[in-house]
């Protein structure tokens, strides 16, 4: 069996490969360039950024190599950077030259109408649909994309890629190329290997074929066409899974109220026997088995307590992380003690290091809450408005691309005419940064006045940062999403902040995950239906069963949203 995939050492490429370890396909890794001979199908998961993957790709002497095997006709399919290393440049990097098969860029989205990356389940459009030889992809399923360069399906100005072209999809106003077919080469934009069962399908009937039938997309020149306008991307719909030893030391899935995980004292018996206990929901592999199995966009890992020692050290976590990458084929984030860290022995590990290790385990994408606070600190304080490359944000950007970092907010109110908060604030940062209580909103908040304030820690220390400052701070030195917790809704069930969220929203052009406050499936109608954010995350109710994944996607439905089914 001649099936080979190609690590050139950066990227979560272990997706794919639990992917095809459950399609029951066997193949074998490429990692010098000797390997390319011996390879009769070969596919690339490129996931990072274009200059690092080239880079990556030259020093190893794999380019070449790379080239030759696809000019050999051999059966090649390339995912993301996989399918980007086939145009001859990209927006990028000025540098960096991919391998010019495919005559024409790669350009980066236009942020003035939409939020870059684009990231989540869009639709692809077959332009043949009447073309049977080509691989089996359906116009009426979603497919999910992370990425902020594109190639843009422009038959005009791009004649030759356009020949190439096999779906499309569109983004905003931008319709760019979303799968590429001709002769012996396949390559998609969108990641087959996290796009739930459609993309298994579709892996599938790729490497079930025979070597032959790969190799023989047709060559004939295709019949350009216009796709119909169609901006099919859902809001995602996230559930999140704190998790933390218990007081057993088992690793547990728990949710707080108000960031406070441990049971309280009550009058009843039963609850005052527990009081004080790490609140136990279930285990977090079964628990994100059955939330992919029930629908969910994205799963979110959180390592609630990794600010009291090494996650490199903390073998059970990335355990979590290798099983659940197992059973899971939608996008998993990892959050919780990505920063610089020394291991017991001494051995000093840097924050890319770390995330490193969680994208081989099988995360997507990592998600960084206090080291964010300090480096926004730490380049507000040098006043130049950039950061010094230094930071986890800025050193996994670049190795893995921005869409690969998301920066956890864990903002807490400060109200600003309630004397008993006055004089413990470092100062409001900007008037336009003070929400009222909205007439509609919880009683207890009408008539009243705040601003959210950047904690670290789980919300245990407060730091002299807005959320604000933190959002455009963290966007600037290069994450890709923002998660936006908020501590007084957490666990309350009364509710997104909606003000929060569209405060942080209006301030900031890369997507926004609105997070705490669920009760109920309305909730999720209400955030989306009330302002722009791009996902919604809930804990709680899905971990009680309150609210099933499914029932949320119903009622966006009903409500006219945009959803996956
Ligand atoms: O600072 O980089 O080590 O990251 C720590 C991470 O752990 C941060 O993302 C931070 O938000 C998270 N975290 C720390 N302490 C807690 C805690 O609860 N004590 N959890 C915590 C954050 C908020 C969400 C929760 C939503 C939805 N929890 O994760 O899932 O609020 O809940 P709901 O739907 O039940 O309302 P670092």
């Amino acid at each position: 069996m001649g099936l080979y995939l190609l690590d050139y050492g950066a990227g979560n490429v272990q997706s794919l490969a639990n992917s095809l370890k459950k399609l029951g396909h066997e193949f074998t890794w490429i990692s010098t360039a000797e390997d390319f001979h011996k390879a009769t199908s070969l596919v690339f998961p490129g996931v990072g950024a274009f200059e690092s993957a080239i880079e990556r790709l030259t020093s190893r002497g794999l380019l070449e190599p790379l080239r030759e095997y696809i000019q050999s006709g051999k059966p090649y399919f390339g995912i993301c950077i996989g399918l980007q290393v086939l145009f001859e440049s990209s927006a990028e990097s000025l540098t960096a030259r991919g391998l010019g098969i495919i005559p024409c860029p790669i350009e980066r989205f236009n942020d003035n109408d939409k939020a870059v990356p684009h990231i989540g389940w869009n639709s692809a459009e077959l332009l043949d649909p009447v073309d049977k030889s080509t691989e089996e992809m359906d116009s009426t399923v979603h497919y999910y994309f992370v990425h902020s360069y594109n190639a843009k399906y422009d038959p005009e100005k791009y004649p030759d890629a356009a020949q190439w072209a096999h779906t499309t999809t569109q983004y905003g106003q931008e319709i760019f190329i979303a799968s590429v077919c001709k002769g012996n080469v396949f390559g998609t934009q969108f990641h087959p290997e996290k796009s739930g069962e459609a993309g298994l399908k579709l892996l599938d009937s790729w490497l079930s074929k025979s070597e032959s039938e790969r190799a023989s997309a047709p060559l004939t020149p295709r019949i350009v066409r216009q796709p119909k306008p169609k901006d099919g991307l859902t809001k995602r719909i996230i559930a999140c899974m704190d998790v933390r030893a218990n007081d057993e030391g088992d690793l547990v899935v728990t949710k707080g109220d108000q960031y406070d995980v441990r049971e309280k004292a009550a009058p009843t018996t039963t609850i005052a026997k527990t009081a004080g206990a790490v609140r136990n929901l279930g285990k977090p592999v079964s628990l994100a088995a059955r939330y992919y199995t029930s629908g969910a966009d994205e799963l979110c890992l959180l390592n609630i307590t990794s600010f009291r020692h090494s996650p490199l050290q903390d073998q059970p976590m990335l355990a979590v992380v290798r099983a659940a990458a197992e059973c899971v084929f939608v996008p998993l984030t990892i959050g919780g003690g990505i920063k610089d860290t020394v291991d017991p022995d001494g051995t000093k590990r840097s924050a890319l290091e770390v995330a490193g290790t969680y994208f081989r385990a099988g995360a997507d994408k990592v998600s960084i809450g206090s080291e964010a606070v300090y480096a926004v600190e730490k380049m507000r304080a040098a006043g130049n408005g950039k950061g010094d490359g230094t930071s986890a944000i800025e050193t996994i950007a670049h190795a893995y691309g921005r869409q690969a970092v998301v920066v956890s907010i864990d903002p807490r109110r400060v109200y600003v005419n309630a004397e008993s908060n006055v004089g413990e604030t470092h100062g409001v940062p900007n008037a336009d940064e003070i929400v009222h209580g909205r007439s509609d909103g919880p009683e207890k908040e009408r008539g009243k006045a705040w601003w959210y304030q950047c904690t670290v820690s789980g919300g245990r220390e407060s730091r002299p940062l807005s959320v604000v400052q933190l959002a455009q701070g963290a966007e600037k030195l290069g994450a890709g999403e923002i998660l936006l917790n908020s501590i007084d809704r957490d666990g309350t069930g009364l509710g997104f902040d909606l003000q929060l969220i569209e405060l942080v929203k209006s301030k900031v052009r890369i997507p926004v995950v609105a997070s705490s406050g669920a009760g109920s499936k309305e909730h999720f109608v209400d955030v989306f239906g009330k302002t722009d954010v791009e996902a919604a995350l809930a804990a709680g109710i899905f971990h009680r069963g309150e609210v099933g994944i499914g029932e949320v996607k119903d009622a966006l439905k009903d409500s006219g949203i945009n959803a996956r089914s």
